[in-house]
């Protein structure tokens, strides 16, 4: 629940791939990102690891730290604004903006509080564990890196 989670991804992320702009091919990303999540060791991830995840995501989105993330707070995190961009491609950026928000149900106009925000890890989890030994092991962990939808590196 600390923030070394994603200390640990930037750092495994810089270290692997020091020139910005390289994508890391996403078998190694997803070991990358298994190995920083399984913060236990054990060869598996379970649902306080899975939440973990969830609960630095939203710190991330949730800007001013009031418990509450907002379609703006999300929105600006998501796809921030361009300084300098034409009013054409500021126009397109937001639609952008606008279709992530619903993609990972962030649009509401009274926002999303912490706990509705961590509990949908529930769902997803359940999903990847396909054993239902109720851990997500490395060959079930990329359906759970796609339930995140994009929110994750
Ligand atoms: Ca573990
Ligand atoms: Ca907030």
């Amino acid at each position: 629940m600390k923030i070394h989670f994603s200390v640990a991804v930037a750092l495994a992320a810089a270290v692997l791939f020091p020139a910005a702009g390289i994508a890391a091919p996403s078998a190694v990303r997803n070991a990358v990102l298994f190995y920083a999540i399984d913060r236990n060791g054990d060869g598996a991830i379970d649902r306080s690891e899975a939440d973990a995840i969830r609960v630095v995501i939203f710190a991330v989105l949730d800007v001013n730290g009031d418990g509450r993330v907002t379609q703006e707070e999300a929105g600006a995190v998501l796809l921030p604004p361009k300084a300098g961009e034409k009013e054409q491609n500021a126009q397109k950026t937001a639609k952008k903006r606008q279709d992530l928000l619903v993609k990972f149900d962030l649009a509401k106009p009274e926002g999303v509080p912490k706990d509705e925000f961590v509990d949908r890890d529930a769902a997803i989890f359940v999903k990847a564990d396909k054993n239902k030994d109720g851990k997500v092991d490395r060959t079930e962990f990329t359906v759970l890196v796609g339930g995140f939808g994009g929110l994750l590196p």
